[in-house]
C-alpha cells in the first residue's frame, strides 16, 4: 500500500510539474528562450542564423529575446545575428495597425490574417503597448483574440516587451521585423495602441498605416490629433454591425467628406475610407484588397522604396541621439554637474539655458 502511494504521489508530482511548466509556459512564452540563452555553449552565431533563415521558429524567438535582453553578451550577440540577418530582410510589407484601446484591432488582425494566408504569404505580428509597464501588451489577450491564427504555423505573434524608454522599444521593434523577414515572414502586421506617441513610432516603421476608428468617432475628427489623421493611409470603421452599419457607414462619410481637409499626402495616394466588422468578418476582404492595392501603387510609383530609406535614414538618426543622450546622463561627471545646474535652476539662481552650457561643455572637454 505505502509503495502505492509512494509511486502515486512521485506521478502526481511530475504531472503537477508538467502542467505548471505548461501554464508558465502561456503566460510567458520566452520562458524556454531564456532557459536556452542561459547555457553559454548552445549560443552560436551561424547556427542560430542559418536556423533561423530555414523558418526555424525557436531559433527566431531566441533571436529575437536576445534582442531584447539586456546583457551587454546577449546585446553583443543579438547585433552579430542582426547584422547577418539584414542582407535578407526587407522583402516584405510591413503594415501598422492603430486605434483607441478596444476598438478592435487583434480581432481585425484575426480576420484579415485569413484572408492574408489564403495568398500563401506567411505573417508576423508584433504587437506593441510601450504603456504597459509589465508585459507591454498582454500576451494571453492577443493569444485570445486571434486564435485561429496563434495555431497557424504560417503566423508568429510576438508581443514588444514595454522598455525604458520609446527608443528602446522602437529599436527592439525595428530588429525584431528585420529577424521575422529573414525567416521568411512576407507580411508583417503591427499592432499599436493609439495613445501617446506609439503610432508615430510605428509609422516610421510601416509602408502602410491602418487607423482604426469606431462608429460614431466622427465627432472626434474636430478634436483629434491631426497627426495621426495625416498618418494614415486607411481609416476602417470598425465594428459596423447589428445596430451600428448606419452609424459607422455615416463616420466613414464624414472622414471621407474631412479628408481635403488635410494636406495632401507625400506617396500621392488618396486616403481611402472603409467599414468592416471584425466579428462577422463583413468588408474586411475589402480592406485587404485595399492595403495590397496600396502597396502596389507605391512599389510602381518609387514611393515604398524612398519611403523605406527616408525611414532607414530616421533610424540611424533617432538611435545615434538616443545613443548619446544615455552615455551622456551615464557620464558621473556629466551626472554631478547637471545635479549642481539643476538645483541652481530651480533656486532661481541660474537660467535654464546658461545651466544647460555648462553641463554640455563637460562633455566637449
Ligand atoms: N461587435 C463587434 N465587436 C467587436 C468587433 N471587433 C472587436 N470587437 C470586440 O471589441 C472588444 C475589443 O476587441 P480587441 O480586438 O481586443 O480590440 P483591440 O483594439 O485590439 O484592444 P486593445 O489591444 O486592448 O487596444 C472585444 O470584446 C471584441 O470582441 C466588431 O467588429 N464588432
Ligand atoms: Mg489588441
Amino acid at each position: 500500500m505505502s509503495t502505492f502511494l509512494l509511486i502515486f504521489c512521485v506521478k502526481s508530482d511530475k504531472k503537477i510539474k508538467k502542467n505548471l511548466d505548461k501554464r508558465f509556459k502561456n503566460i510567458n512564452p520566452r520562458l524556454d528562450d531564456f532557459s536556452r540563452l542561459g547555457r553559454k555553449e548552445e549560443l552560436d552565431v551561424d547556427d542560430l542564423v542559418e536556423q533561423l533563415r530555414n523558418g526555424d521558429r525557436k531559433a527566431l524567438s531566441t533571436a529575437i529575446t536576445l534582442v531584447e535582453s539586456k546583457h551587454p553578451r546577449h546585446k553583443a550577440f543579438a547585433d552579430e545575428v542582426i547584422e547577418r540577418c539584414i542582407l535578407f530582410a526587407g522583402r516584405s510589407i510591413r503594415i501598422g495597425i492603430t486605434g483607441t484601446p478596444g476598438v478592435g484591432k487583434s480581432s481585425f488582425i484575426e480576420q484579415v490574417g485569413q484572408h492574408i494566408l489564403k495568398e500563401d504569404h506567411k505573417i508576423a505580428i508584433l504587437t506593441i503597448d510601450p504603456s504597459s509597464q509589465v508585459t507591454g501588451g498582454s500576451i494571453l489577450g492577443d493569444k485570445t483574440r486571434m486564435q485561429e491564427l496563434a495555431k497557424n504555423q504560417d503566423v508568429y505573434i510576438r508581443p514588444t516587451p514595454a522598455g525604458d524608454s520609446l527608443g528602446g522599444v522602437a529599436k527592439k521593434t525595428r530588429e525584431t521585423i528585420l529577424l521575422c523577414e529573414a525567416a521568411g515572414f512576407d507580411i508583417v502586421l503591427i499592432e499599436t495602441v493609439g495613445v501617446g506617441q506609439s503610432e508615430t513610432m510605428v509609422h516610421a516603421m510601416v509602408d502602410v498605416f491602418l487607423l482604426l476608428l469606431l462608429p460614431g468617432s466622427g465627432d472626434e475628427l474636430q478634436g483629434m490629433k491631426r497627426g495621426i489623421m495625416e498618418m494614415a493611409d486607411i481609416v476602417v470603421v470598425n465594428k459596423a454591425d447589428g445596430q451600428r452599419v448606419a452609424a459607422a457607414k455615416a463616420t466613414a462619410l464624414e472622414y471621407q467628406n474631412a479628408i481635403h481637409l488635410f494636406p495632401a499626402k507625400e506617396n500621392g495616394q488618396i486616403v481611402s475610407t472603409l467599414t468592416c466588422s471584425s466579428s462577422t468578418g463583413k468588408g474586411v476582404d475589402v480592406v485587404w484588397k485595399e492595403v495590397r492595392q496600396l502597396a502596389g501603387s507605391l512599389k510602381k510609383n518609387g514611393y515604398f522604396n524612398e519611403n523605406r530609406r527616408k525611414q532607414a535614414a530616421y533610424w540611424l538618426d533617432q538611435t545615434i541621439r538616443d545613443n548619446l543622450i544615455n552615455t551622456f546622463f551615464t557620464d558621473t561627471a556629466v551626472r554631478e554637474a547637471y545635479e549642481i545646474a539643476k538645483k541652481a535652476v530651480l533656486d532661481g539662481k541660474k537660467s535654464p539655458f546658461a545651466a544647460a552650457e555648462e553641463v554640455v561643455a563637460i562633455i566637449k572637454k
